[in-house]
């Protein structure tokens, strides 16, 4: 049932709610998160834990779920536009094809 809207469904209106039925096929940590509007680049996204129907075959006192996520205080529609003009945009450490290109078009020209 997840899916873009105005793509693969009509989304949900504002103030309005809507539930989710899906049949189970297998227990574990999943995570949702929203595709509109950059939404899950500004954190609209969460851990969706489906327990097992049978017990764990272990013990333990506590679990936690940790969720890691890349994060700008940049607009995302603005880190969209970097990316969508140059892939490389925020690579800063790692040279790329376009470095070997710029050096072997110097190194011709000299
Ligand atoms: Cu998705």
């Amino acid at each position: 049932m997840d899916g873009v809207p105005g793509v693969s469904f009509d989304g949900i209106r504002p103030g309005t709610t809507f539930e989710y039925r899906f049949g189970l096929r297998q227990s574990g940590t999943y995570w949702y998160h929203s595709h509109s509007g950059f939404q899950e680049q500004t954190g609209i996204f969460g851990p969706l834990i489906v327990e097992s129907a049978s017990p764990e075959p272990y013990a333990y006192d506590r679990e936690y779920t940790i969720i890691l996520s890349d994060w700008t205080f940049e607009d995302p529609q603005r880190v969209f536009a970097n990316l969508k003009r140059y892939g490389g945009y925020y690579n800063y450490q790692r040279r790329t094809l376009v470095n070997h290109a710029d050096e072997a078009e110097a190194s011709c020209s000299q």
